[in-house]
């Protein structure tokens, strides 16, 4: 019997075209044994009913997004804070492989409830578009943004001033083009291919997170395979890291110039300098505070460590 695997992204999109040839090398690597069929975004419901089937084992594996997990598993918050991560997306990537506080401790709260994540990795660093400028917090003022369904990710925009609101990205684009919400965050890839550049005014290149999103697996069936079967799987993970990398770069540049030469749909595109940046910082910052309070201790814990680890892997001038 065919394995699935469900993604939270449609036919040409990063984490399908990852998932395929995730698939794929199972495949190869089992000499025909292992079948694994991808089910893109929409086709077993939200990215939140997702997660449930996952934890349900009615699906082996999914891809998700910490940013959908965030009231299940409070620490995963942590991908919400911004301007955490180094803005150079290797160096990034490579924390997200090495990382003790992600991999072992954050990666066995997801286990506790039903959820294995095999790897932690980037879609790309995010950008915000808006139906108005955004160039300063004050710009903030009022906004509706649109978030993913992460407290944390709702207290970050809380801190610039936006009024945020939690929606799935499948309602997004009419969110958007009616005026529910006013803006959005995602790396470029997504904005231009869910054609948010359709209905926003502007994009502003501001880096202020990246897009991380999980491999995972049901534990219980991860566990009920002989070693051979899981070996085959690890692998595969381990050989998708480099390829989701570089699947997530080409597109991410490929599309930026589909949103500049889009001269049907119009979008005023601005890169803030390292001084705009910076607000931005400063009332970013604070949120690991909260973040620390809000989840308790062992995420305070997570965070102290990733902290560290981020020093210590992008050779922090910190
Ligand atoms: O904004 C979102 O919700 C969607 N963004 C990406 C890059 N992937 C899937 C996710 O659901």
């Amino acid at each position: 019997q065919d394995w699935r695997i469900v993604v939270e992204e449609t036919q040409g999109q990063v984490q399908y075209e990852y998932a395929q040839e995730f698939a794929n090398l199972l495949n190869e690597k089992s000499d025909g044994a292992l079948t694994l069929d991808v089910y893109e975004f929409g086709a077993l419901g939200s990215e939140v009913d997702q997660v449930e089937q996952l934890q349900q084992g009615i699906i082996e594996f999914a891809v998700i997004s910490p940013g959908f997990t965030g009231t299940l598993v409070p620490e995963g918050n942590i991908f919400a804070l911004q301007f955490l991560f180094p803005d150079d997306q290797e160096v990034s990537q490579e924390i997200l492989n090495d990382s003790e506080a992600l991999n072992v401790d954050l990666a066995e709260k997801y286990v506790e409830q039903s959820i294995m994540p095999l790897s932690f990795w980037t879609e790309g660093a995010m950008q915000w578009t808006g139906s108005t400028p955004i160039q300063t917090p004050e710009d903030f003022e009022g906004f509706q943004m649109r978030t993913q369904e992460s407290p944390l990710i709702l207290e970050s925009y809380r801190a610039y001033g936006a009024d945020p609101t939690a929606m799935s990205w499948g309602e997004l684009y009419t969110g958007l083009q009616q005026g529910t919400v006013d803006g959005q965050e995602n790396p470029i890839f997504f904005i231009a291919d869910a054609n948010f550049n359709e209905v926003q005014d502007h994009m502003t290149i501001s880096n202020h997170n990246m897009y991380v999103t999980m491999t995972t697996v049901n534990p219980d069936f991860y566990n009920g395979l002989d070693e051979a079967t899981q070996s085959i799987i690890d692998e595969s993970i381990e050989e998708m890291k480099q390829r989701g990398f570089d699947i997530q770069a080409e597109q991410n540049e490929e599309f930026l110039s589909i949103i500049e030469d889009d001269t049907d749909n119009p979008t005023e595109i601005y890169e803030l300098s390292e001084d705009e940046r910076d607000a931005f910082r400063e009332l970013a910052v604070p949120v690991r505070d909260f973040f620390r309070d809000d989840v308790g201790e062992d995420g305070a814990m997570i965070l102290d460590k990733l902290e560290e680890e981020i020093a210590e892997m992008s050779g922090d001038e910190a």
